[in-house]
């Protein structure tokens, strides 16, 4: 066990891939999480802060958005193997601080893996790298605000300048951050929501007035049947498997509708349990419709017409609480089965017994994640799903709704405290009423329209709240290109990213305390608070010392940066209480309950242990703040993503030893990969019609209307069951293949799960960075050719 960093980067040769598990968690996964606490933080720091993970008087897990049980229920161990993992990436004992800077230039770190950057340990204090400069060199916070201070107000437009943020940070943070940004005089904060959930966010708002899930956990125990739509619980929101498997011993049925079958899907053996331990565990899912990538929409519509057709329909839900049934139903009356059968891949059988599952159940919980909203239909998508709820009147009562499950643990709180590029004018106007500015009201850029701003040259200045943009963004080069092309990057992190060696002119790092952290900012004990995938708000306070001295809370560093920025500006300084915010965070909780829709003695009530919930009008009372005040249908064409003949359809997603681009390891258990992370998964028989075999090198090359060629070089084959021609490989390393403007209609959320590429033997055989990937152009005849023959890849 070494607690070191490690020295070498990834060595893809390594790679070993083979088998699949059957089942999700058990042993091995409390000992690969004890494995990962001991390396990061020793034995007794383990103890120390795994016992206070989400627990009420603790601190909310880093991972993801998935809830607590209420206080009675909560176990001593109420975590999962990646909750252990993402405590122990943040309360590692490694430290990286001005030596390790000095010993290391940028050219070379720009080289590193997000892997190896990560692993090396948490920034110890704030760093600059001058115009020119080699290398990071401390500063001063107060240097380092004056320099941020002095960018911003030399810009010529407030909206030269973007605010991102990622959904680790707390609603304090966040609340406090977006004041002091539209104080400033622009709504330019896209966030991580933005590749994430936009077009749940979007769907949702247009089909039941807000843009949130209407489930609460209780709700999923009592469900009869429960669908999970494009996600993979088992590795991403590994507690929901307690919660579907209670839901089992309930009586409850479970779909999954995945191209892959993915273990936690299939089986689970709770840790926590002596029949998870030694017995085989609970089966999950009582049907798996290994649906081809993007054929949701498609799968969604039969299900509803046959519920039509039978009549399986609650019609008192849909004439008293609906809008535009009509319309819907005659949209799926003369449904055409042979396009639904090439764009699901399914059998109509399949279809029909899931269809059938749906009529039998009184009681439905619908469940999705990025399987769904990665799309360009992605919106489109996630209105069927609503459709489907409306049709059976699924929400707004006990054991049913709708349940996006989000992914940071606090995205959804941050949207909630006002982090969005589209900000609603009754939050501006109680923005104005409190604080006594007028805050912007032209839309801001979201994250795909934040590069474009930047390629463009109409943005100079990027500040990143926690995240890792560079890398987590589509279209990898041409985001490199972005920020290179910016007068100042501005980064609050806890570890090292790419985002931090892909540079404007001038860059800064403000190492800010994690949550695992005591923050004694003001001089006092201070708490956070957060919100969960089902709107539940509830404190949370870290238990260990901080990772170093001059670490300062994200709250506390935005203030500092709105001080140095708004000093000389008459109109909002008198009137903005950075002061009071860092003396005191409850002050900052009495303006959100004052600003913030639905937080009304907010400040009050995230004191009561275990929190509170947000209201929801559709959960609570069958109201639906839409236009029509009505839960609104609505129909959308049919629709088949053909692949021409040669090409796979690539979705890209996590594997089971990463955060999204902090990777803890290098093994993907659940899919039998160890020691690397440039595979791509093909169907056998797909390998073969390709003239490849298993462990063949190659690249992924996609080609796009506009003439463009991305390549992203030197994958692993891995045979892997999926529908024939669809493939699997990891994000980011894809991200190369996916041009900016390739996204979803209506959320502007990129495509990241349906690419059309092509497998091309590999000429490199050694290492290649994380970041691998390179552009090329069609010319003349050719391009044109590449147009006829590729018909969704619009860009
Ligand atoms: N350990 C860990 N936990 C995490 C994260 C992490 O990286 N690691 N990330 C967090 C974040 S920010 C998020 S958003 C969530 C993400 O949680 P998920 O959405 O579960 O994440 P992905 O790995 O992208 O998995 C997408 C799933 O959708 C399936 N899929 C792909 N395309 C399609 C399709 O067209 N149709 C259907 N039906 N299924 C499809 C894939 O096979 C895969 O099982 O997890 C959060 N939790
Ligand atoms: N191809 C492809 N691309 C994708 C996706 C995909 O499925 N496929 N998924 C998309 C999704 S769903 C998301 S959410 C985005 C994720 O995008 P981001 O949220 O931007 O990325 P993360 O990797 O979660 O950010 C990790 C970094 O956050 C910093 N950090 C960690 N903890 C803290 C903290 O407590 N405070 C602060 N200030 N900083 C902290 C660390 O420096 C760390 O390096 O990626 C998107 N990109
Ligand atoms: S399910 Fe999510 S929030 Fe819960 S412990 Fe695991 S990673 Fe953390
Ligand atoms: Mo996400």
């Amino acid at each position: 066990m070494s607690r070191k960093p490690p020295v070498q980067d990834i060595d893809e040769t390594r790679l070993e891939a083979g088998g699949t598990a059957h089942a999700a968690a058990g042993v091995t996964a409390v000992a690969v999480a004890m494995k990962h606490a001991y390396e990061q933080m020793g034995v007794s720091r383990t103890a120390r802060t795994l016992l206070k993970l989400n627990q009420v008087e603790g601190f909310d897990c880093q991972g993801c958005a998935w809830p607590d049980p209420d206080p009675k229920h909560r176990h001593t161990a109420e975590f999962c193997e990646n909750g252990a993992k993402a405590v122990a990436e943040e309360a590692t004992t490694r430290r990286i601080g001005a030596e390790f800077f000095s010993a290391h230039p940028i050219a070379e770190l720009a080289q590193r893996s997000d892997y190896w950057l990560g692993q090396q340990g948490r920034i110890t204090e704030p760093m600059v790298l001058r115009p020119g400069a080699t290398h990071y060199e401390p500063i001063t916070w107060d240097d380092a605000f004056a320099t941020i201070g002095r960018h911003l107000t030399g810009l010529s437009s407030p909206d030269e300048a973007i605010f991102y943020t990622s959904g680790k940070v707390s609603n304090e943070a966040a609340f406090a951050y977006q004041l002091f940004v539209r104080a400033y005089g622009t709504n330019n904060l896209p966030d991580c929501s933005n590749m994430c959930h936009e077009s749940t966010s979007v769907g949702l708002a247009e089909t039941i007035g807000i843009g949130k899930g209407s489930v609460s956990l209780e709700d999923i125990h009592d469900a009869r049947l429960i669908v999970v739509a494009g996600q993979n619980p088992g590795t991403n929101h590994p507690r929901m498997l307690s919660a579907l498997e209670i839901a089992k011993r309930n009586g409850a049925r479970i779909i999954a509708i995945n191209p892959l079958r993915e273990a936690g899907l299939v089986r689970f053996k709770n840790p926590q349990k002596p029949r998870g331990v030694l017995g085989n565990g609970t089966g999950i899912a009582d049907l798996h419709l290994p649906v081809r990538i993007n054929g949701d929409l498609a799968l969604f519509q039969a299900i509803g017409a046959l519920l039509l057709e039978w009549d399986a329909v609650d019609h008192d839900f849909v004439a008293q609480y609906t809008h535009g049934f009509e319309e819907y139903a005659a949209g799926l009356r003369d449904l055409d089965w042979d396009a639904v059968l090439r764009a699901t891949g399914l059998t109509r059988a399949q279809i029909e017994e899931a269809a059938r599952m749906f009529a039998d159940s009184d009681a439905t919980v619908l469940c999705w994640a990025m399987g769904i909203t990665q799309h360009h239909n992605g919106v489109s998508t996630v209105k069927e799903l609503a459709n489907l709820a409306f049709l059976q009147g699924n929400i707004g009562k006990p054991g049913a709704g709708l349940c996006p499950v989000r992914g940071h643990s606090n995205v959804q709180g941050d949207r909630t405290m006002g982090i969005w590029e589209k900000p609603t004018e009754t939050f501006l106007d109680n923005l104005r009423d409190q604080f006594g500015f007028e805050p912007p009201r032209e839309h801001g850029y979201d994250a795909v329209a934040a590069v474009q701003a930047l390629l463009d040259g109409e943005a100079k200045v990027f500040v990143g709240m926690g995240g890792n943009f560079v890398s987590a963004m589509s279209d990898t080069q041409v985001t490199e290109q972005a920020l290179r092309n910016a007068e100042l990057t501005v980064h609050v992190s806890t570890k090292l990213n790419r985002s931090h060696v892909v540079h404007g002119r001038e860059a800064l790092i403000l190492p800010a305390l994690g949550r695992s952290e005591k923050d004694r900012t003001g001089g006092r004990p201070q708490r956070v608070t957060v919100e969960d995938s089902m709107s539940a708000v509830h404190a949370s306070q870290g238990p260990l010392a901080p990772a170093s001295e001059h670490l300062r809370s994200e709250v506390d560093i935005v203030c500092g940066m709105a001080e140095a920025t708004l000093a000389g500006r008459s109109d909002v300084t008198g009137s903005l209480p950075w002061t009071a915010f860092r003396s005191d965070y409850t002050e900052i909780r009495r303006r959100i309950a004052k600003v913030a829709p639905g937080c009304e003695d907010y400040d009050v009530l995230v004191e009561q242990p275990g929190g509170f919930v947000l209201p929801h009008p559709p959960r609570d009372s069958r109201s639906f703040p839409t236009a029509v005040g009505k839960a609104v249908f609505t129909a959308t064409p049919l629709e088949v993503l053909e692949v021409p003949e040669g090409r796979l359809l690539l979705q890209t997603m996590r594997s089971h030893d990463q955060f999204n681009t902090t990777i803890y390891g290098l093994d993907d258990r659940y899919r039998g990969i160890k020691g690397g992370r440039r595979v791509v998964f093909v169907h056998p028989d797909d390998i073969a019609a390709l003239g490849f075999g298993e462990g063949s090198m190659v690249d992924l090359v996609s080609e796009w209307r506009d003439g463009s060629v991305r390549r992203a070089p030197a994958f692993r084959v891995v045979p892997y069951e999926q529908p024939r021609g669809c493939a699997a490989a990891y994000y980011p390393e894809t991200n190369p293949l996916i041009p900016l403007a390739h996204k979803a209609d209506g959320s502007n959320q990129p495509a990241f799960k349906s690419i059309i590429v092509r497998l091309e033997a590999s000429t490199s055989t050694g290492w290649v960075p994380s970041d691998a990937g390179s552009i090329s152009h069609h010319t003349g005849d050719d391009a044109r050719a590449k147009r006829d023959t590729d018909p969704v890849q619009e860009s």
